[in-house]
């Protein structure tokens, strides 16, 4: 497969805005997908950031193995950051990102108070298109502030909202890096549809996550598609029978590969195939 990359122009511009408002905000909500939560780790990033608290949050925890999630709450705990994991699109969750928000900035709080000042505490969000910044923020304030999508790069411009309590967030345009060394984290990044489809081979894609499946969830993989093991069978020949088995075949009979594709992802970010890790912590 041809190399993914994709860091259009309005990224770029995000880069350098977040570089600006880091010096307005107490903290950093650094937003990952909880199905692949290394290959959301933006390089650029460390160095925009410098010593400011960070709250990572393990995002889409209702889409992810439980268990591989736990193991990234550990490994990304550090000094000055809290690691919270949980499901945007469920408000009940998210006032975790609140009272980590309350931890870190106590002393800072503390000071206010004893001189009385009224001070909003400000975030900045962050992360890959898609990871579900603007959701986070809507269910966080409790009202729709911020415009979501299920495609990449919906926000196109940063936003503060006001959220109950003093808090004022950021809201930043999903944001990339300009090349991926890794072909194994492009390809994690564009199952989750974190890079725009106009820019992929869809049907290679599918066939390497088929590959990854078969590697790691074949169990779910098998069940889902109503597929059986063959000693004989490469990746592609289980491609071909799952999509025979949906029926999704061009006139003539031949394989409609694309329609595969389409739907093994769609079922993937809908949870359908089941709860998967991409990223292993010890892999
Ligand atoms: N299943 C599930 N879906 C979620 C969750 N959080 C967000 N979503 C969905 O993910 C999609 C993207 O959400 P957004 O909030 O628009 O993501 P974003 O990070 O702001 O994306 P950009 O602005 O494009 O960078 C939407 O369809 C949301 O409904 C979650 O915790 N679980
Ligand atoms: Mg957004």
């Amino acid at each position: 497969m041809k190399k993914i990359q994709w860091f259009p122009g309005h990224m770029t511009k995000a880069l350098r805005e977040m570089e600006e408002n880091i010096k307005k905000v107490d903290l950093v909500i650094y937003v990952l997908d909880s199905r692949a939560p290394r290959s959301c780790l933006n390089p650029k990033f460390s160095e925009i950031f410098g010593a400011k608290p960070i709250i990572f949050v393990l995002n889409k925890c209702d889409l992810a193995d439980e268990q591989e999630v736990e193991k990234w709450k550990t490994q990304l705990a550090q000094e000055n950051c809290a690691v919270v994991s949980l499901v945007s699109t469920v408000n009940s969750g998210v006032k975790q990102v609140i009272s980590s928000m309350e931890r870190l900035l106590a002393s800072k709080l503390e000071r206010n108070k004893q001189k009385g000042i009224t001070m909003p505490l400000r975030a900045m969000v962050v992360g890959v298109p898609n990871c579900g910044k603007s959701t986070l923020i809507n269910s966080l304030c409790g009202k729709y502030k911020a415009k979501t999508g299920d495609k990449p790069s919906v926000t196109k411009s940063t936003q503060w909202v006001k959220v109950a309590g003093n808090i004022e967030l950021l809201d930043t345009p999903g944001t990339l890096w300009p090349s991926f060394d890794d072909d194994r984290l492009a390809h994690n990044l564009a199952y989750i549809n974190a890079i725009k489809s106009e820019v992929l081979d869809i049907t290679s894609l599918a066939l390497d996550f088929i590959e990854f499946l078969l590697d790691s969830y074949k169990d779910i993989f098998f069940a889902r598609y109503n597929l059986n093991f063959n000693a004989d069978f490469a990746p592609i020949d289980y491609y071909e029978a799952m999509c025979r088995n949906r029926g999704f075949l061009l006139r003539g009979g031949e394989v409609d590969w694309e329609r595969g594709a389409n739907a093994l992802f769609d079922d993937f970010r809908k949870g359908r195939i089941g709860k998967i890790m991409l990223d292993k912590v010890d892999a």
